[in-house]
């Protein structure tokens, strides 16, 4: 049995395609069943719903061969035990710096102001900060980020864009562009060897459907 972790919307839509062209159709609809275990085209593939940070966990430690997740948890999660053979190119965004409007981010960092970050990608942001020499207090959040900076909660977030929309409705603005992110197929280490005669084919089919 071959299973692979995905996370509900985006990651489950963009990698549908890319399953298509190894053949397997998910025979559920995440969004219509309360099913965690989706069955396949195929009998020996499964498709495991977890959350989209719960991925390289599922992965690394065997709960699932494969998996699907972003660029931002991968950092985050550190990519322990996980072999990341392919940026399989979708679920795309960047990760930036943004502020309140108004608040004048250029001279805060040149007085050397310490700023408090808030953000879901603690690793990302220190490094990031620490890498351009501006101390920051960090303050974890799960969600809404983009409500730090309005209640006072901090000076700066640092979330994934994709549209700008939501940044433009809570009058935010983006300072600093971090990084790039898309997502990238990971891969169990033990299976990839225990496994191989199946999930080399399937890591080549995607390998040929991934978008330019
Ligand atoms: O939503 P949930 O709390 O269940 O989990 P999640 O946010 O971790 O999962 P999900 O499915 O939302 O995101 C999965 C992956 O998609 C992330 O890990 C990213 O790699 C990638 N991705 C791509 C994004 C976005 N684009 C994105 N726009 N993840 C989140 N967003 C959010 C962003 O945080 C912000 O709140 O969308 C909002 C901004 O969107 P725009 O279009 O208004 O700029
Ligand atoms: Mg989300």
């Amino acid at each position: 049995m071959i299973t692979l972790a995905l996370s509900k919307g985006r990651i489950f839509e963009e990698t549908l395609p890319l399953l298509a062209a190894a053949g397997i159709e998910v025979l559920e609809d995440p969004e219509k069943t309360r099913k965690l275990i989706l069955p396949t085209n195929q009998p020996d593939v499964r498709v495991v719903l977890v959350r989209a940070t719960d991925v390289p966990t599922y992965v690394q430690h065997g709960g699932a061969d494969l998996g699907v997740a972003g660029k931002d948890v991968l950092l985050e999660h550190g990519g322990e035990g996980l072999y990341q053979p392919l940026d399989l190119n979708i679920a795309k965004c960047r990760m930036s710096v943004a502020v309140r409007e108004g608040f004048d981010y250029a001279a805060e960092v040149r007085q050397g102001t310490r700023l408090r970050v808030a953000t879901k990608y603690t690793e990302v942001a220190r490094q990031h900060f620490a890498d351009k020499g501006v101390h920051v207090d960090l303050i974890k959040l799960y969600g809404s980020m983009e409500l730090a900076p309005l209640t006072g909660l901090a000076d700066a977030i640092v979330d994934l864009v994709s549209t700008g929309k939501t940044l433009v409705a809570n009058k935010l603005v983006e300072v600093e562009h971090i990084m790039e992110i898309s997502s990238r197929l990971v891969v169990n280490q033990a299976a990839l060897k225990l496994k191989r005669d199946r999930l080399r084919p399937l890591i080549d089919a995607f390998a040929s459907a991934i978008p330019a």
